[in-house]
């Protein structure tokens, strides 16, 4: 899709999705659309932790809780609500919420679980259900396997995922119309049958089932899961802000009431867990995970710009060809805004998974005519992926670790941080004296360590290891100095890009960090 249309979709996604209060658990959301000036104003909205909805040429619409209000006007953003114009949509919201484990043509938790047993019953020699683990409310998360490749081949793997966030219901039905062709199909078409021979898929319809249910049966429009945070009024976090590959600072929040909020720690959640000992089992070659909206194909990297993954190449042809049979608009993910945690840096970054996001539709939940089409299209080019896969893999990354030499300038500036970081320190003022005088000496230090040779972040893993070789004094003081660096690294990358004001705050951030 390209850009000149996008506020299209943004209209169709406000039309729909102003019909779904109808069980608002914090009726004081609103939606809402701000003017943007240019993509670094997308940029600054989405580092400011706020729910974007939709990214259009020049306006931005976010769900906004009256709190946000003060802080995008300090920002300089003029807010605009949006008027509910779906009655009918509303009421249509409301008979779902009502109808418990009803939601219409579109599947509810036990409705998939069911669709993924027929399927292994129609052909339990080549379709498997694994449970691959829990929710936080303890419901089974189930993924269906797929093959008929002998027992101890090596053959390429792909996963393919659905529903990280509640609201995005169209997320499920894809996965399962795929499972449903591969299954269906095998024995009947050559094709199909040839790549069920010659592959092995894992399909996770509903990575948050606890979400899911949550927006079928109480509020349309939750997005996180529904990690109580500790006995919080905010509830949930954020799955697609929770993987540990560049986690926790840029497109995502550290507040529990926030719709990005991180989680307390990378891979904090269940349903993150899940997928990562998953993955960490399988090694897939390839794999999709399933958003709505903005008939988008998203490829890597999400957490930084001016970062081009070693596969680049591979990526934009593969994304091209699937876009030729889904008709929507590939590009790279930090081009739509920057994140850090979601999916794919995780699969693609750790993992070397060949790993992308189809954001589906041009709304979170479509209307119910329109689901056979978008899994027509979609599961189109997923099986062209799945063909794909035989010949292409992602590089293994370069290991940037027995590359990295110290100098002097490293040295000088942990330590004159450390200092910093002593009783001495003097306060705000202190800080700034101080940060200046280290200004030259971090240049040094981050052009060395160069965002756009490191894509991977090992030269950070490298540091944190020396550190910790030195005397316990030193290390001690210089650990959270480390720690934070990596957030410094990262938003320089981003500087040229809107990334100054978050430069500053992850720098403050990291020597105010305690020391323990
Ligand atoms: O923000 C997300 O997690 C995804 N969009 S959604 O509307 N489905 O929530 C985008 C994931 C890709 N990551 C980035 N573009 N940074
Ligand atoms: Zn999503």
């Amino acid at each position: 899709m390209k850009q000149s249309i996008a506020w299209v979709w943004m209209v169709a996604l406000v039309v729909v999705l102003s019909g779904s209060f109808a069980h608002a658990e914090t009726p004081d959301d609103f939606l809402a659309s701000v003017a943007v000036k240019s993509h670094d104003d997308v940029v600054r909205l989405s580092d400011m932790g706020l729910d974007i909805a939709g990214v259009g040429k020049d306006k931005v619409s976010l769900v906004l809780h009256p709190r946000d209000l003060p802080v995008l006007e300090r920002a300089g953003f003029h807010v605009i609500r949006l008027k509910d114009g779906a009655a009918q949509l509303k009421a249509r919201f409301a008979a779902l919420g009502k109808a418990a484990a009803n939601a219409g043509a579109y599947h509810t938790y036990d409705e998939t679980t069911a669709d993924l047993q027929a399927l292994v019953a129609l052909n339990p020699k080549i379709a498997k259900i694994e449970k691959i683990g829990q929710s936080f409310e303890k419901r089974d998360v189930l993924a269906l396997r797929i093959t008929a490749a002998p027992a101890k081949a090596k053959v390429p793997k792909m996963l393919v995922l659905g529903l990280h966030h509640s609201r995005e219901w169209i997320s499920v039905e894809v996965p399962l119309a795929f499972a449903r062709t591969l299954v269906e199909g095998y024995g009947k078409d050559a094709a199909i049958t040839k790549l069920v021979d010659g592959r092995e898929i894992v399909i996770v319809p509903i990575v948050n089932p606890d979400g899911l249910i949550w927006s079928q049966t109480q509020y349309s429009y939750w997005r996180k899961n529904r990690n109580d945070n500790g006995g919080s009024s905010s509830k949930g976090v954020d799955p697609n802000r929770n993987y540990g590959y560049q986690w926790g600072l840029v497109g995502s929040s550290d507040s529990m009431s926030s719709d990005t909020y991180h989680g307390k720690g990378p891979f904090s959640e269940p349903c993150t867990q899940n997928v990562k000992r998953l993955a960490e089992r399988e090694k897939f070659t390839g794999d999709i995970s399933f958003h709505s909206s903005g008939e988008m194909i998203l490829y890597p990297w999400s957490y930084a710009y001016n970062v081009t993954n070693p596969d680049h190449d591979t990526f934009v042809k593969l994304a091209k060809e699937m876009a030729q049979l889904n008709k929507y608009n590939p590009q790279e993910s930090c081009s739509l805004y920057p994140s850090m945690g979601d999916t794919d840096d995780f699969l693609y970054g750790q993992m070397s998974s060949l790993s992308m996001t189809i954001e589906l539709a041009t709304q979170f939940i479509p209307a119910e005519s329109e689901i056979k089409g978008i899994c027509d299209a979609n599961v189109k080019a997923l099986l062209h992926m799945l063909g794909q896969l035989g010949t292409i893999h992602a590089k293994s990354h370069p290991d940037y670790a027995s590359n990295l030499r110290f100098r002097s300038h490293q040295v000088e500036y942990l330590a004159g941080v450390a200092k910093v970081l002593g009783p001495a320190a003097g306060g705000e003022a202190g800080l700034k004296g101080a940060l200046s005088a280290l200004d030259e000496a971090r240049a040094a230090l981050l052009a060395d360590l160069a965002p756009a040779r490191d894509a991977s972040g090992a030269k950070f893993r490298d540091l944190t290891d020396y550190v910790g070789g030195l005397d316990p004094d030193t290390r001690d003081a210089l650990r959270p100095v480390v720690e934070g660096l990596r957030a410094l690294y990262l938003q320089d990358a981003n500087s040229d890009r809107g990334g100054k004001t978050s430069l500053r705050r992850a720098e403050t951030l990291n020597l105010l960090l305690p020391t323990e």
